[in-house]
């Protein structure tokens, strides 16, 4: 079975340097360890004339997102800041769209869709419709961080009845508890969203 072909999108969630540098703010163990593999999928999608898609957490200096301002996180991915670049390894075609999320200071993980912090209300990113317009029926998830961005992105893109899979070696967690990278992994499934390795295709 081939992986990818035009009818199908890679996405590549949140590999920016604050995640995947081990010097970045929110730091994920192995988040750079998954930059080659990753980068062979872009290869891969983009040679089959397959969608590759990056998306970014991109927030303001100052959101209910971070700790300081009442949230849970370090400040991490402020806009147009080294830690919100894309890892400098990764590979990125110029053609392949970005979707960043969080620019008006809203929360929420999923790179469908984004959250007002205060009123709770959620709102479509371009994702959905950039899909559509492409016809693409099938999604293949890769990037950081398990937990929290892949999950979120993975289980919506299932939601919206996309045929999804989830490359379990491109991905790396934030275990703020330990096993709660397992933990996701298993929500994924449960929702229909499949699971391979890398080198099987
Ligand atoms: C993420 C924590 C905070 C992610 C984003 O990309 O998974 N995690 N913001
Ligand atoms: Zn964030």
């Amino acid at each position: 079975m081939r992986r990818y072909d035009p009818a199908t999108a890679l996405i590549v969630v949140d590999v920016q340097n604050d995640f995947a540098d081990p010097a970045g703010s929110l730091s994920v163990a192995g988040g750079d360890g998954v930059v080659p593999t990753i980068n062979a999928e872009i290869d891969m999608a983009m040679a089959a004339g397959g969608l590759v898609v990056f998306t970014q957490d991109w927030h303001p200096e100052s959101t209910p997102h971070f700790a300081k301002d009442g949230g849970i996180w370090p400040v991490h991915c402020v806009a147009d800041t080294w830690g919100a670049q894309l890892h400098p390894a990764l590979h990125t075609p110029h053609e392949a769209p970005r979707i960043r999320k969080g620019v008006n200071g809203e929360d929420g993980y999923s790179g469908f869709a984004t959250r007002d912090p205060t009123t709770g209300r959620e709102t479509a990113t371009e994702l959905d419709a950039l899909l559509r317009d492409r016809g693409i029926g099938r999604i293949v998830v890769v990037g950081l961080a398990t937990d929290y961005c892949v999950k979120a992105t993975a289980l919506d893109a299932a939601r919206l009845r996309y045929e999804t899979s989830l490359l379990t070696d491109a991905i790396a967690a934030v275990d703020l508890t330990p096993g709660d990278g397992a933990q996701a992994i298993d929500e994924m499934a449960a929702a229909g969203v499949r699971q391979w390795q890398t080198r099987m295709r």
